[in-house]
């Protein structure tokens, strides 16, 4: 299977290096596309620098004039790992929260599934290092949604996911509302209305190792919106 990962950056600098390594070693048949978008802390220097030296075949650098934001950054992604003919498009954060060493279950899993999601909230699943509020905003976002939405799936915010590219193809990757917080809750949604096999897999999310949080209010807020949105304004594409 030819499978590409997806990285958006903004301002990991401490991260992406020691990431980009344990990726290759933990599945070295795999291609990395790090979507950075001009991160102040030049990010994407690195990447160049990596690329140049170990990985000239395997890692893809994309640059965008600046914050654009992560829904932007994956849909670029997608569009991008679409064209070059993935069969499988995985994506997951750069600051060590999605551990590189569930990737193989992943691509175990998705042999006979659509769309695998990397789960806090499955049996197994769960979360270290969080505080009390951010546990309530994330566990609390995931009820509310899947309320709303009317969908059985415990995990609909995390951001470790793999897609095969027909689910890519079929949801409306160019045509999503959400930018924000609620991207998450909308591939989900959207792949589960086009009746695609969605399985959830456990995994243990660590807070971020190092740098800055850009988690706020008005993210949180304008999600809750969205999810009303989404179940009122979604139709199926097919
Ligand atoms: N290219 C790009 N990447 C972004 C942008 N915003 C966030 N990211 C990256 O997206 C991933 C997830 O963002 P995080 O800041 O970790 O978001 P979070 O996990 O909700 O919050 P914290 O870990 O608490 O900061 C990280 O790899 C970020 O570097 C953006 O505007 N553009
Ligand atoms: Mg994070």
């Amino acid at each position: 299977m030819k499978t590409l990962i997806i990285i958006a950056t903004y301002n990991e600098r401490d991260n992406i290096v020691p990431l980009l390594n344990d990726i290759f070693m933990t599945v070295p048949d795999v291609d990395v596309l790090v979507i950075d978008d001009s991160s102040p802390d030049k990010t994407y220097e690195l990447v160049e620098e990596l690329q140049a030296d170990k990985y000239p075949k395997q890692l893809f650098l994309l640059k965008r004039a600046g914050k654009l934001g992560l829904g932007t950054a994956y849909v670029a992604g997608f569009n991008w790992g679409l064209e070059r003919n993935y069969e499988v498009i995985m994506h997951m954060d750069a600051d060590f929260s999605h551990n590189p060493k569930y990737i193989p279950q992943f691509l175990e899993e998705i042999k006979t599934k659509d769309l695998i999601i990397g789960s806090r909230y499955v049996d197994g699943g769960g979360v270290v290092n969080w505080g009390l509020i951010r546990k309530c905003i994330s566990r609390g976002g995931s009820l509310y949604s899947r309320a709303i939405l009317g969908l059985k799936i415990r995990d609909l915010t995390g951001g470790f996911k793999c897609f095969r590219r027909n689910v890519l193809e079929t949801i409306g990757i160019n045509e999503l509302k959400s930018t924000g917080y609620s991207f998450q809750v909308e591939t989900t949604y959207k792949s589960y209305l086009n009746g695609f096999k969605i399985k959830e897999i456990p995994i243990i999310f660590e807070d971020r190792r190092v740098g800055q949080s850009k988690m706020s209010s008005t993210i949180f807020l304008e999600a809750l919106l969205m999810i009303i949105k989404l179940r009122f304004i979604t139709k199926i594409k097919k």
